[in-house]
């Protein structure tokens, strides 16, 4: 996208990751702003106190973790996603995924039938929820063998980070409607939570508006609303902080989504995709920033 050389700059000025140094995990930076990939640990056994403390403090730090080579079970991915709090179940009344037969895990599964596949426009995942889901983890067994099929992932702390501060000001107390209509039909949740959020346990201030579920800003006209929407789903999704997920068979990509927003790329039809996803519920409604 643009650099525009006129009027004031845009940059992402959140310090660039680093490596954080971790004793019983390798953890590798995938970009300058967000995610990072997990090594050295094995998601089919328990882990240690030590390495549930680290992993805990890398997904903090990271917003996203990618996990590679790990032929897990339901049970697995139940064990290690309930680390993070417990699980919960999607609003949606309509759904591209399906239920299987754990009611805990969806399954995300796209071939050569499929009209559409999930999560294709830039969004936090059920933001409509009035305590949208903490995180979610989706696990690939099956990939496309001509590669695709990616996942992007965008930091709404570093979006938020290179807004002037006369837009953080104009933006800071207003409110926004998610209609979950819009994504998953009639009888999904709607509702209002704040613009700009503080994470609970970073502390940092991001952007919560997405386009897939965000109708409106509440204390604006439409037409300021529109524009003022369009402004923000564009610099969300500029590429300068964002990172983008190649996966193999057997991994997995564990999202915040209080602080990262994803979108996924179907670029593999009519090739196969397929997987497993357990979402971790939120255990409170997005705090205003
Ligand atoms: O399939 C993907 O890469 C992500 C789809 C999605 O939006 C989700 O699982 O929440
Ligand atoms: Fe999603």
């Amino acid at each position: 996208m643009f650099t525009s050389t006129i009027g004031a700059p845009i940059t992402a000025r959140t310090p660039t990751q680093s490596a954080a140094t971790y004793q019983s995990i390798t953890v590798t930076p995938a970009s300058p702003h967000i995610g990072a990939e997990v090594t050295d640990i094995d998601l089919t056994q328990p882990l240690s106190e030590r390495q549930i403390q680290e992993v805990k403090d890398a997904f903090t730090r990271y917003q996203v973790l990618f996990f590679r080579d790990q032929k897990i079970s339901f049970e697995d991915q139940i064990r290690f996603a309930g680390l993070f709090g417990p699980l919960g179940k999607h609003v949606g009344a309509q759904t591209i995924s399906k239920s299987t037969d754990h009611p805990l895990v969806r399954k995300f599964h796209y071939d050569e039938t499929s009209q559409r596949i999930s999560g294709e426009s830039w969004h936090s995942d059920q933001s409509c929820a009035p305590m949208p889901p903490l995180g979610s983890m989706l696990y690939n067994h099956t990939i496309p063998p001509d590669g695709g099929g990616d996942t992007m992932f965008a930091s709404t702390y570093a979006a938020y980070e290179a807004l002037s501060e006369p837009m953080k000001n104009f933006l800071s107390g207003l409110t926004a409607t998610h209609d979950g209509a819009r994504v998953f039909g009639p009888g999904t949740p709607k509702s209002s939570h704040p613009i700009i959020t503080r994470h609970p346990e970073s502390g940092r201030k991001g952007i919560f508006v997405n386009w897939d579920f965000t109708s409106h800003i509440n204390e604006l006209p439409r037409s300021e609303s529109e524009a003022i929407l369009k402004f923000l789903y564009r610099h969300i999704g500029r590429d300068e902080w964002a990172c983008r997920f190649r996966w193999q068979a057997h991994s997995i990509a564990f999202w915040d989504n209080r602080c990262a927003q994803h979108k996924a790329l179907w670029d593999y039809w009519p090739n196969v995709r397929s997987g497993f996803r357990v979402q971790i519920e939120g255990v409170q409604a997005p705090i205003p920033g």
